[in-house]
């Protein structure tokens, strides 16, 4: 059986739901005793483990056996392999549930020496099946994977978790497997928001990935510091965004190969979060020389086509970026998604466009640059987001090492330009520092200089890594961050947010170097100290309790049959309509046809998108005529 792979660049987790009791499969085992957490676990000494796994291609055998056993009698062994991605299969979303975390365990030995993985598998709402990496060790020796992280969103199905071996020939054994809950740990109440303390000066978030979104005590911390902006870390840029299928599709019914497919059923766990959560969004990103496939540059949107012209590519350009707000608004019409990110690291640190290629071929080579021969796309990108981009949303260019001489140059002569042409409103400093390079006076002078272009600036991916893990290490990366933000407070009427790249130091992509604010047991860090020191902290929002009379007080029920746009029927025309309408709309809920007359506020006959926009104006108050009178 032949299958295509696609690889998910984000760390992705599994979990297991179970419920115990419900649960059909075999609670385990001597080996693991009563701990209560866990839902299943085999030493393989018996059939038991081997009916839950199957294999992932046609021709693997697996079977029990001694041949090499990493505890005990016996092991699972996997041979007949014939594709590097063959190998034992666990399912998981039969037992398990959505939105919680699970920890994985389990040994594994390649024959011989082999890049090892453990990884899953899960179709999107679309039908789309991902594969997504987990954890990777090389060897020839038994591997440990120790309490791996695992979770899945209950946007998806057919969950596996599977372990592979780089080498298609390799026999595999597999030993000691163990599945169980993750434990929540409670995070620290007692201590100051950081997105309340420096709610005076701009907004705080961090970016989030639709794993983090199963770890309770994660997310607790989310909503009491970040809650003031969320980045998706991954799953709106283009590769996840462009949707090949429905795009070659489109191609073959219309005969145009310009227009860009796209969706956004990779983001919706953390999109919808934010929509419920009332949390603004930074959009991260449109145009990116990484995380963008090849295709898209390529004569008809196929892998080994020729690269198309840039007459074509503008065009196909401008219809992306077109698409993305288009369905941004479409489905997410009650987030405020007040920034994107139109252009990301189109600068070398010496200032000069990337080399011209595939990113994907030659890592840091950009297939933008291949087909424009310069960085003019640029301005097409910020030409067509000023064009589509709603009034409230601003639009950033977005870079790292933009302390860099030549770099800030080059960034600063760009946006000039642009905020010339009215394109531009800000910059994004991604600032991924280390605690010796660049010095915070370095950062600060950078910062300073992009405030003087009269442009926003926002802080969009901050994290400051350390090898020094002493106590000595951690204050000095304490006193980076609290510079920095001294900065940042500064510049203050020019700096609208400040956004970590993360939460926790294990989830960061530089987990090895402990870059962000809080441990791995959600425990506040010195640099968390650092930076909420001497700030104030807002006094709590008091609710005043309404005083009860002995008369009770009677509604006005407003006719519900009457207010066009209220299809909640709560009598006020309001977000959450809004929210019912564009679910409608999408097919995620079906109003009842009675409810749907009033849906029709543009009076037409009709519940379109149309609706929907002039539904969004009344709530915002930028229109105010629903229904007959329209
Ligand atoms: O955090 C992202 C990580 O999970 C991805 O593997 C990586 C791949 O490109 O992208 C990371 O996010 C990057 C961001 O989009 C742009 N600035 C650098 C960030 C860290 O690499």
């Amino acid at each position: 059986m032949k299958k295509s792979k696609k690889i998910l660049t984000g760390a992705i987790s599994l979990v297991l739901v179970c419920s115990l009791a419900s649960a059909s499969v075999p609670v385990f085992s001597a080996e693991t005793g009563t701990d209560s957490g866990v839902i299943f676990a085999t030493g393989f000494e018996d059939s038991e483990g081997l009916d839950l796994f199957s294999g992932r291609g046609e021709t693997e055998v697996l079977e029990i056996s001694d041949e090499a056993v990493r505890t005990g009698d016996k092991a699972l062994c996997i041979s007949e392999r014939s594709e590097s991605w063959n190998g034992p299969q666990f399912r998981l979303d039969d037992k398990c549930e959505a939105g919680v975390e699970y920890m994985v365990s389990a040994s594994v030995k390649p024959e011989w020496y082999a890049n090892v993985s453990l990884s899953m598998q899960f179709t999107d709402s679309e039908g789309t099946i991902h594969y997504s990496n987990v954890r990777s060790v090389q060897g020839d020796s038994w591997i440990d994977f120790k309490d791996v992280k695992v979770s899945f969103t209950n946007d998806v199905t057919d969950v596996y978790l599977y372990f592979e071996a780089s080498d298609a020939g390799v026999k595999m054994y597999l030993d000691d497997f163990e599945l169980k809950t993750a434990p929540v740990i409670p995070i620290e109440q007692d201590i100051p928001s950081l997105n309340k303390v420096y709610s005076k000066y701009f907004k705080v978030g961090t970016a989030l990935t639709p794993s983090d979104l199963s770890s309770k005590s994660f997310m607790d911390l989310v909503d009491k510091h970040f809650s003031g902006s969320v980045t998706v870390g991954n799953e709106l840029k283009p590769d996840y965004v462009l949707n090949k299928a429905a795009t070659q599709e489109y191609v073959k019914e219309t005969g145009d190969d310009t227009n860009p497919q796209v969706s956004l059923s990779a983001a919706k766990s953390v999109l919808d979060y934010c929509r419920d959560n009332n949390i603004p969004v930074r959009g991260h990103c449109l145009v990116w020389h990484s995380q963008t496939p090849d295709w898209f540059f390529k004569e008809n949107f196929s892998d080994d086509g020729d690269w198309v012209s840039e007459d074509k590519m503008i065009d196909r350009m401008e219809n992306y970026i077109k698409n993305v707000f288009e369905v941004v608004e479409k489905e997410y019409p009650t987030i405020d998604f007040y920034a994107w990110d139109v252009v990301n690291e189109a600068f070398t640190d010496d200032g000069k466009p990337r080399t011209a290629g595939s990113n994907n071929e030659s890592s840091g080579s950009s297939a933008w640059v291949k087909v424009f021969g310069d960085n003019s796309f640029i301005e097409y990108a910020f030409k067509f987001a000023k064009k589509y981009a709603p009034e409230n949303c601003k639009l950033y260019y977005n870079d790292y090492n933009e302390y860099m001489t030549q770099k800030m140059e080059a960034v600063c002569k760009m946006a000039a330009d642009l905020k010339e042409k009215g394109y531009i409103d800000g910059i994004g400093m991604q600032a991924h520092l280390d605690v010796g390079f660049p010095s915070a006076a370095q950062f600060e002078n950078a910062l300073k200089t992009y405030t003087e272009t009269g442009l926003d600036v926002q802080i969009t991916e901050l994290d400051i890594t350390t090898s020094d893990t002493s106590e000595a290490g951690f204050k000095k990366q304490a006193q980076v961050y609290s510079d920095i933000m001294d900065a940042a407070v500064k510049y203050a009427d020019k700096v609208s947010a400040v956004v970590l790249w993360g939460v926790t130091d294990e989830n960061s992509w530089r987990a090895t170097q402990y870059p962000l604010l809080f441990d791995k047991d959600f425990k506040a860090k010195p640099a968390f100290y650092s930076v909420v020191d001497g700030l104030e902290v807002p006094p709590e929002e008091t609710t005043t309790t309404p005083v009860t009379t002995t008369t009770p007080v009677t509604t006005t029920v407003v006719n519900p049959t009457g207010l066009y746009g209220d299809l909640d029927l709560n009598g006020v025309v309001e977000m959450t309509d809004l929210t019912l309408l564009s679910q409608h709309l999408i097919g995620d809920i079906k109003l009842d046809s009675e409810i749907l007359k009033y849906a029709d506020v543009t009076y037409d006959n009709d519940v379109n998108l149309s609706d929907l926009s002039h539904l969004k104006q009344y709530v915002l108050k930028e229109k105010v005529i629903l229904g007959p009178q329209n």
